[in-house]
């Protein structure tokens, strides 16, 4: 049986990155014999040594204004989205333009696990273990022309399934963008999965971008749209407050948002008294990103 070509791209997430090493020994091995990209998944140079946030924080907590505003909405709502079949438009200058199912848009591409930081612009944060593709990997498949300055991002409209989109506060379809280079650099994920499982509804389902030296609303869910385009594109909370929420967003606790301070973030799941610390710069991802800036005033690039 040739177990690749059986592989579905929700299948290829590395759980067994998950089961301890006895486990395996002891009696995954089937599991893992007959999932040759699970064991194939070493640690990430990328990953944060911090303790990652338990599911229910992750899964439970969540910003999807497709199903509601409120942090518990998603959670509730989402569960009956259909997320497979799933395809992803690609358009604008790229080689390989296409309507892809998702299986071979991602189709001989590495998922890996990553564990990062997340900090929303509303000041908390938490750290997750996403399993997702390197985004520049993605680009270089479908091979972005040189024209091609941004890379841009829609999520689903589905009212029917999304209920949260019979509201009008946002223009649908949630939009959103990074710059060529930010898209290239090694931190980017197209993410399919948490903890070793397929992206669950509610964070995102079935795949999302994750760009963790950003406040969160960049990341974008349920993509079914990437287009390489030449100007900056609109980009939906720049849209609706351009005043308090930029293109760039990067992480940064030197800018204040319009009517909150973002010094220091709490965390989420850590307690009542314990759980504030310090917001650091791009996240805490400076060394990795700093340089794409080298030149810009990210005051007014914020
Ligand atoms: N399509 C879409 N993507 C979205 C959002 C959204 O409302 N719709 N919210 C953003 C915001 S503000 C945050 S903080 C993160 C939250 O991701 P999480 O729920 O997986 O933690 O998703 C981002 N991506
Ligand atoms: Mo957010």
């Amino acid at each position: 049986m040739n177990f690749k070509s059986e592989l579905r791209w929700s299948d290829v997430t590395p759980k067994a990155a998950f089961l301890n090493r006895r486990q395996i020994m002891a009696g995954a091995g089937a599991l893992a014999l007959a999932s040759p990209a699970y064991a194939q998944t070493p640690p990430s140079p990328y990953s944060t040594d911090e303790a990652p946030n338990a599911r229910e924080d992750i899964t439970g907590y969540n910003n999807f204004y497709e199903f509601g505003f409120d942090k518990g909405d998603p959670a509730r709502l989402a569960g009956d989205l259909t997320v497979s079949p799933w395809t992803v438009v690609v358009d604008g200058m790229v080689d390989k333009p296409g309507t892809y199912d998702l299986g071979d848009l991602l189709a001989g591409l590495t998922v890996e696990e990553r564990i990062y930081r997340f900090r929303c612009v509303e000041a908390w944060s938490m750290v997750i273990p996403w399993n997702g593709i390197q985004l520049s990997f993605l680009l270089d498949k479908l091979g972005v022309q040189p024209g091609a300055k941004f890379v841009a991002f829609e999520t689903l409209v589905r009212p029917e399934e999304m209920p949260g989109q019979s509201s009008t506060f946002i223009e649908w379809p949630y939009r959103e963008g990074l710059r060529i280079d930010e898209a290239m650099n090694p931190l980017t994920l197209m993410a399919t999965g948490l903890y070793g499982d397929p992206m669950p509804n509610q964070n995102g389902a079935p795949i999302r971008l994750v760009v963790p030296w950003k406040y969160g609303f960049k990341s974008i869910k349920s993509i079914v749209r990437i287009s390489l385009v030449d100007k900056m594109p609109p980009t939906t909370w720049n849209m609706l407050q351009p005043n308090e929420y930029g293109f760039y967003a990067n992480v940064n606790p030197e800018v204040d948002h319009p009517r909150w301070s973002q010094a220091s973030e709490r965390v989420v799941g850590s307690g009542l008294f314990a759980g504030r610390k310090p917001t650091l710069p791009f996240n805490g991802y400076g060394d990795q990103v700093a340089s794409l800036y080298a030149g810009q005033d990210l005051a007014k690039d914020f």
